[in-house]
């Protein structure tokens, strides 16, 4: 049976509605690779995701093979408090945190180097099948070089690439061969099955993303979802405030900050979207008022409460950072299913 070069899914000429449809069987893409590829278009296709389930039998038929996690950057900040690396503790794992570029330009190579450093040697102490890891983007330039003096070191010829949905899998293995057979797109759910690839005497095997529970992006429907995804350098908007105010993003976050004197916020979302300030007594009416926006998936937003002595990080997953500074009450309202993180990482 053939399968699409692009998703991995078998290919058919009956149902023109299904996945892996293509008009002529001798076409190496199905149409839905073919149109995500050229127009970016996912809206005759529902979200499809693969089950967990299906992504470990996948998993476990190559378990001799090298594993590497990619991890996107934000969801990278919270890995300590996360199950993931709970899915490969069976296999040989090279972490590998993506899209750094993300990361606002203050936030320094150097830096980042430092926080991942640390953050691994804890991991090391839990973990004892993490036999290395990366950083891509900031070093651009010389990554491919290194990932395969790296394999070469390791001594592996076959490679799973494996993580979460949309954590850019596809789209490094294009970056590995420089080609682009594989199909990329902003949504999760993009690749179906798995898809062997030869180059250079390895064996590259790109995977289907788990669909991670604790992301935004598993609930929103297709428009607060393009809202919401974060693609170019993160430019805070930070706000200064020495009496109480609520501050709203679309309908997905309310945060309520009540200073003991000063405080700041910051938020690292999707430039695009402005976050809105009210006086913190004005805070439920504006609510009231959008109630229908901020209700996502029938369940209001729930509330969860924290004192800061002096400054601390929250994350979401698939939204973005919050970062609190100052002492003060902040009352954080956020999607019920979604856990919120908070990390003990300084940016
Ligand atoms: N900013 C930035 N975006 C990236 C990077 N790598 C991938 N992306 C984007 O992330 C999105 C997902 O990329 P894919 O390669 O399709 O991700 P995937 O992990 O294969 O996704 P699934 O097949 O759905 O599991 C696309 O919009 C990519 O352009 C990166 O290093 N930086
Ligand atoms: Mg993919």
């Amino acid at each position: 049976m053939k399968k699409c070069k692009g998703c991995g899914i078998t290919l058919q000429n009956k149902e023109k509605e299904s996945l892996g449809y293509v008009v002529d069987l001798d076409q190496d893409y199905c149409q839905r690779c073919f149109r995500l590829s050229h127009y970016g278009d996912i809206s005759h296709f529902k979200t499809n995701y693969v089950s967990n389930e299906k992504i470990l039998k996948i998993y476990n038929r190559y378990s001799s093979s090298l594993f590497v996690v990619i991890l996107d950057i934000i969801d990278a900040l919270v890995l300590k408090s996360d199950d993931l690396l709970s899915f490969f503790k069976d296999y040989n794992v090279l972490l590998l945190i993506n899209k750094t570029d993300l990361l606002p330009d203050n936030i320094t190579e150097r830096k980042v180097d430092q926080i991942f450093s640390k953050m691994l040697f804890e991991l090391n102490k839990k973990y004892r099948n993490i036999v290395a890891a990366m950083l891509t983007n900031k070093y651009e330039n010389r990554f491919n070089e290194q990932f395969f003096d790296l394999l070469s070191d390791l001594k592996t010829a076959s490679v799973v690439f494996a993580g979460r949905a949309n954590a850019g899998k596809s789209s490094l293995i294009n970056k590995l061969i420089a080609d682009k057979s594989l199909t990329t797109s902003m949504y999760p759910g993009t690749t179906l099955e798995e898809i062997e690839i030869m180059y250079k005497g390895y064996r590259f095997i790109d995977t289907p993303g788990l669909v991670d529970v604790n992301n935004y992006a598993t609930y929103l429907n297709l428009e607060k979802y393009k809202l919401s995804k974060i693609a170019k350098t993160i430019k805070p908007q930070i706000f200064q405030l020495n009496e109480p105010q609520s501050y709203f993003y679309d309908g997905m976050l309310r945060v309520d900050v009540l200073p003991k004197d000063k405080a700041s916020i910051s938020f690292y979302i999707n430039n695009d979207n402005k976050i809105h300030r009210t006086r913190y007594e004005n805070g439920d009416d504006y609510y009231q008022k959008h109630y229908c926006e901020f209700v996502l998936r029938v369940k209001p937003l729930a509330v969860n409460d924290y004192g800061i002595k002096d400054s601390r990080l929250f994350v979401l997953k698939g939204l973005g950072m919050v970062k609190v500074s100052g002492e003060c009450l902040v009352y954080i309202h956020s999607l019920a299913n979604v856990r919120l993180y908070t990390s003990e990482v300084e940016i």
